[in-house]
Parts: C-alpha cells; sequence; structure tokens
C-alpha cells in the first residue's frame, strides 16, 4: 500500500458542524473512521419518485451495453455491474434529490459552504454473474485537488452482505490518495487484501452512507436473488479541479476545474442550497 505519486503533503482537517442535519458525533465519526451512515434520508414516496428516475437510466444504459461487444464498456458489464452516470445534468427531475436538505446539511459541514456535485451515477449489482467492486478510494480513479470530497452513497432498496452492501476501512483516509491499479473488468484497486477488518456497512432503503472520497470500500458480490441498487452521489468544494494524465508518467499535464464540467453543477453558494 503507497502513497499516490501526486499525493505529496496531504493533511486531514477535522470538520465542525454548523448546518445542524448532522450531530457533533456524527461529524465525529466521519473524521475518525471516514465515514457516517444516515438514516432516513428519504420517504417511501421520495424512494419510489427516485427509483423510478433511476430504473428508466439503468434502463436507457442496459439497451445501450446489449449493443456493445460481450454487452460491456469498461467496467459496466449486463448481468454485472450497470452505471447509469449523469443523471442530474440530463435528467432535471432528480435535482431535488440531489440538492436534498439533509444531504446538502452534510456538504455544508463535510466539505464547506460552496459545494458543486462533481458526479452522479446509478449503480445496480446484478446477480448473474456475482462479482466483487475492488477496494478503492474515489479519488483513485481520477485525482481530484483538494483530495477529500464527499460521496453520498444511497441505498435505494435494502443492501445487505448479501446483495453486495458497502464495506470500508475505516481510518485510512487521513494519509490521503494512495496508488492504485487496474483490475481488469473490475475497476480499480489500492489492496487486495485490506489491511484491517473491514466494517460492512448494510443500510436500509432510503438511508445513505457517506465517506470520503479518500476512504477505501468496496462492494461484495451480490449472492440475492434480486438486484442491488443505488444511486450515488459525489460533491466537491466549488473550486475543485481534476488532474489529467497518468501518474506512472510522473507529473500531472494539465488540470480542468470541476465547474466546467456540464456535470459540475452548483448545489451549495455561500451555505445556501442553489435553486433547481
Ligand atoms: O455500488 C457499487 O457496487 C460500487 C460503486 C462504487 O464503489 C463506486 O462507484 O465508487
Amino acid at each position: 500500500m503507497n502513497s499516490h505519486p501526486w499525493n505529496k503533503s496531504f493533511v486531514w482537517q477535522n470538520h465542525m458542524v454548523t448546518s445542524g442535519a448532522l450531530t457533533q458525533t456524527q461529524i465525529d465519526q466521519f473524521d475518525n473512521d471516514g465515514y457516517v451512515i444516515v438514516n432516513d434520508i428519504f420517504t417511501s414516496d421520495e424512494l419510489k419518485e427516485l427509483v423510478k428516475i433511476t430504473d428508466v437510466a439503468q434502463a436507457e444504459a442496459a439497451a445501450f451495453l446489449a449493443a456493445q461487444p460481450n454487452e460491456r464498456i469498461a467496467i459496466s458489464e449486463i448481468g454485472a455491474i450497470t452505471f447509469a452516470a449523469q443523471l442530474a445534468s440530463t435528467k432535471p427531475e432528480i435535482q431535488k434529490f440531489v440538492k436534498n436538505t439533509t444531504i446538502m446539511g452534510a456538504c455544508r459541514d463535510l466539505i464547506g459552504p460552496d459545494v458543486r456535485m462533481y458526479h452522479d451515477q446509478a449503480v445496480y449489482k446484478q446477480i448473474e454473474k456475482p462479482r466483487r467492486f475492488p477496494w478503492h478510494q474515489d479519488n483513485g480513479y481520477l485525482f481530484v485537488e483538494p483530495q477529500h470530497y464527499l460521496t453520498c452513497w444511497i441505498a435505494l432498496n435494502d443492501v445487505t452482505i448479501e446483495n453486495g452492501c458497502p464495506q470500508i476501512i475505516p481510518g485510512l483516509h487521513k494519509n490521503g490518495t494512495l496508488s492504485h491499479y487496474f483490475v481488469p473488468t473490475l475497476g480499480y484497486e489500492c489492496f487486495e487484501n485490506p489491511p484491517s477488518t473491514p466494517v460492512v456497512a448494510e443500510i436500509k432503503a432510503g438511508g445513505a452512507v457517506f465517506f470520503s472520497s479518500l476512504t477505501p470500500h468496496l462492494t461484495g458480490p451480490n449472492n440475492s436473488n434480486d438486484v442491488r441498487k443505488a444511486y450515488i452521489i459525489q460533491y466537491a468544494q466549488h473550486d475543485a479541479v481534476v488532474l489529467e494524465g497518468n501518474a506512472a508518467d510522473g507529473a500531472s499535464t494539465g488540470s480542468h476545474t470541476i465547474a466546467s464540467e456540464s456535470r459540475g453543477i452548483a448545489v451549495l453558494e455561500s451555505g445556501k442550497i442553489c435553486a433547481n
């Protein structure tokens, strides 16, 4: 387990409650362990509405994948794990969920007063080809500065160890971004065998686990009889940048702001939720 070559002098900053959406105990847990589970973010009616949107997006993604060689693109594969990305910028009806008051409070507390969405995707773990999604930090995919941003992993149905809920290694987020390598068809990995016992994040539908982009996590194979459904939204400081290039080749070759991407919509300005 090594540091990412672009992670030079990372120092974790602790957070203070300001929004009232989370308690200081929850924030302290996030700072100490790199994650916190928050239940009942969405009512059952809201959840139904949200799942209707993600189901449509997943059906579109599946139709597209079905036309590809081996029914897959990169790590998205029919029957295994399917990704439907960029929903907030293509399906305006999902934006009210992206700007949910509790989630925005968590963003205020765990990122700051000025926040943009960085990425969003519905991730469905299918049952025909059960497989792990490897141990990784979200900042191990594209290297964002500041390195800490916030992932809100929303359970759209009850998620358990059996159907592939997230598992987390607490505490490692404080070291910043780790080096990752690509495991073909599965994704980027920072280690195959975790250095400590994972925490299993089983979550009821409508709740979420918030974790840092620096928190190593995995999801296990879906060994149940039903699709496991998640909607994952990532939020970053409004002026965050994505470093470009390949770390194996040396220094980054450039950067662009998340604000320059169509998905980089502003969600919080001076601590206030932005209008749709
Ligand atoms: O939802 C999953 O099964 C894995 C998704 C994940 O960890 C990610 O997109 O970073």
